[in-house]
């Protein structure tokens, strides 16, 4: 990251109103955008002094995909918001590129899974293929972290050893057809970054997800400094079975999991679909994902100039059923 770029979007840095993942929930996102004070003017949502910084995820799942994407897109286009890539427009790229020396595979194969992840996005652009082409092109021009000085955003997880052995913020041309292979460093870089730590679960332990998927792994927090079991690193909705949580952090686990330092500036992300009443996760970490595709919170964190972070400064809207 180029010093003259960490100084221009430091200016920013207690003007930030950061928001969670959307999901296609548009209509959520006019309601906390209008409660935050962007207005409409010239067809883009803008604030007179601040600026708007998605989480990603704005696709998948929710009822107006379409509409959000356009929304944000426009927002940024504007300069009246930045937005990192999430899990799911990582997913959307991978799964609608061809694979340029595999005929008729895609760098993501088209499971059912893969398939039941996307399909609602690509059902509400059924009627408009040239626009969703051209927002994939956009989404390559997305960075996957931003660092504002005083703050940072990621979607899923700063592990700053991935991000130090980085030349860009911004995924190449070469590092997309590489994610085709799951054990490549690229791809293991950029679901570091964007799905975050997964610890897989043993052979006989039995979870299913809130849509029914077997679990085979669960998500950990990124901060702890001194776990013993895999109870004090479970970050989830679903509770991990006492059994499991009691088991401990063997070597190789441990060797496999990041420490967000606690001198470190405050950083945000989205991703784990976290319920109960917005705060804090730790004393300089901040998830902002409340579930609003679940009915669950749409959350933004305005920053202001401390660098520290304040339960005050979480601002949210319910999603009505
Ligand atoms: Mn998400």
């Amino acid at each position: 990251m180029s010093q003259t770029k960490l100084t221009e979007d430091a200016l920013w840095a207690e003007r930030l109103d950061i928001i969670g993942d959307v999901h296609g929930c548009e209509q959520t996102l006019i309601r906390l955008l209008t409660q935050l004070g962007y207005q409409k003017s010239a067809g883009v949502f803008r604030h007179p002094e601040r600026l708007a910084v998605f989480l990603g995820d704005i696709v998948d799942r929710g009822p107006r995909i379409r509409e959000a994407l356009n929304l944000v897109r426009a927002m940024v286009e504007a300069g009246s918001a930045r937005m990192v890539l999430g899990n799911h427009e990582i997913h959307a790229l991978c799964y609608c590129s061809a694979h340029p020396s595999a005929p008729g595979n895609y760098l993501r194969p088209h499971t059912p899974r893969n398939t039941r992840t996307i399909a609602d996005t690509l059902t509400q652009f059924a009627a408009h293929p040239d626009e969703w082409q051209d927002h994939l092109r956009w989404f390559k021009t997305l960075p996957l972290y931003l660092d504002f000085g005083k703050y940072r955003v990621v979607h899923a997880c700063w592990d700053e050893a991935v991000i130090a052995a980085r030349s860009s913020a911004y995924v190449s041309e070469a590092e997309l057809v590489a994610m085709a292979d799951p054990a490549s460093s690229s791809a293991r870089a950029i679901k570091r970054l964007t799905s975050g730590v997964e610890v897989a679960l043993p052979e006989h332990c039995r979870m299913f997800s809130a849509e029914g998927y077997r679990r085979r792994s669960f998500r950990a927090k990124f901060w702890v400094k001194a776990p013993a079991c895999l109870g004090d690193l479970e970050f989830q909705p679903d509770a991990l079975p006492d059994e499991v949580a009691q088991l401990s952090v063997d070597d190789e686990l441990r060797a496999r999991l990041v420490v967000y330092d606690s001198a470190q500036p405050p950083v945000f992300v989205g991703h784990y679909w976290l319920s109960g009443k917005p705060a804090p996760v730790a004393s300089n970490v901040a998830c902002l994902d409340y579930s609003a595709v679940k009915f669950g919170r749409l959350v933004a964190y305005r920053t202001d100039g401390t660098g520290v972070l304040n339960r005050q400064n979480f601002v949210w809207v319910y999603v009505d059923p």
